[in-house]
């Protein structure tokens, strides 16, 4: 509760929520009750357990029960103990009072956030030590979350890679996708099968360690697999089925499709800042030399132009080598 990742967030009034918390999962679960929420199975909210599935809901009332049931369904027959935790924002329908007659906790963010804000209140919230994430609309099949759950401890996050684009709009969404993901393979120096799936279930520990750099939005998801991957934490994808969702879509395509670009540069700026600086400065130094050898041959001098170029190059590789000693050593 203290931690500085934790506090910084107390803007974000999840601090209220995290509080209110806690007091459900101490002694006091009987204020749990008189504040109006019911309490199906006790063992759920007094037992820390291993597993936290988190779903953030905005308006998702004609899914979340559903989607509740198939989670319990996909668990019943696992090991592990777990608990719901569906972080509703503000919603204008039904969803609050659909989650309350389930066997689950709801978590309701004071001022509406988005999508990327709930997921950090979940994690806050959250007890078990991995968490499982996925969206509150029906299109992630919840019996593959034991497939995910059976390659931890040995990875760190492990993700349902969607086999088919079923989103919506997804013929503006998918050519816009693909780049962005082919940006982010080769920023992260890796493959990324999906880089932006919301299905995914991590160690709770390692993603607390950058709560910070998660943004509000839908690109909260891609961030999640940017900061494991960038930070060289192991990372798997298994294939998952991806329906079209029930329910209005949230997703706006200009506005989040240009987060989501965002973000990449960000992310990679932040922990790997030499895969932008120094093909950057390698390009321009390329650029000068043929420019050079050009303006030799034709007026036997060097112009100005060539100098400024050359002396940016050497800028850019300086910048990315400042920029890396940064994050070096912030992560010592
Ligand atoms: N708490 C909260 N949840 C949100 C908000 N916006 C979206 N969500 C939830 O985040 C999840 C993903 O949102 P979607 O609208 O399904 O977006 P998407 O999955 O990228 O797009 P689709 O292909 O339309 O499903 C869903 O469970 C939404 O209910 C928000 O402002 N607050
Ligand atoms: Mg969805």
């Amino acid at each position: 509760m203290t931690s500085d990742a934790e506090n910084n967030f107390m803007d974000d009034r999840a601090f209220v929520i995290i509080q209110h918390h806690f007091e459900i999962s101490g002694a006091a679960a009987d204020s749990w009750v008189n504040q109006g929420h019911r309490i199906v199975r006790e063992r759920t909210f007094m037992k820390e357990p291993q597993v936290s599935i988190v779903l953030p809901a905005y308006n998702e009332e004609a899914a979340v029960g559903a989607v509740i049931d198939n989670i319990h369904r996909a668990m019943k027959n696992t090991h592990y103990s777990y608990e719901i935790l569906v972080v509703d924002d503000h919603s204008s329908d039904g969803t609050v009072e659909v989650v309350r007659s389930k066997n689950v906790q709801l978590v309701e963010r004071p001022e509406r956030g988005g999508s990327g804000a709930s997921r950090r209140t979940g994690i806050l919230c959250a007890r078990g030590e991995i968490i499982v994430m996925m969206d509150a609309d029906g299109s992630y099949e919840a019996s593959d979350i034991p497939k995910l759950l059976e390659h931890f401890p040995r990875y760190d996050q492990v993700n349902g890679a969607r086999t088919s684009e079923q989103g919506s709009l997804k013929f503006l969404r998918a050519p816009a996708k693909w780049l962005i993901r082919k940006l982010a393979c080769y920023l992260a120096d890796t493959d990324i099968p999906d880089l932006n799936t919301g299905f995914k279930a991590f160690k709770k520990d390692i993603m607390k360690k950058y709560l910070w750099v998660l943004p509000d939005g839908f690109s909260c998801v891609t961030t999640m697999t940017l900061a494991f991957l960038t930070n060289g934490y192991a990372v798997k994808y298994i294939p998952t089925a991806y329906h079209p969702r029930i329910g209005k879509s949230k997703f706006h395509p200009v506005k989040d499709t240009l987060s989501y670009l965002n973000t990449i540069i960000r992310m990679i700026m932040y922990f790997k800042p030499m895969r932008i600086f120094m093909p950057l400065a390698g390009f321009l130094f390329l650029f000068a030399c043929v420019k050079s050898v050009t303006s030799f041959w034709w007026t036997q001098t060097l112009q100005e132009s060539d100098i400024i170029i050359f002396m940016t190059a050497i800028m850019m590789a300086s910048l990315g080598l400042m920029a890396d000693l940064i994050v070096a050593y912030h992560r010592s």
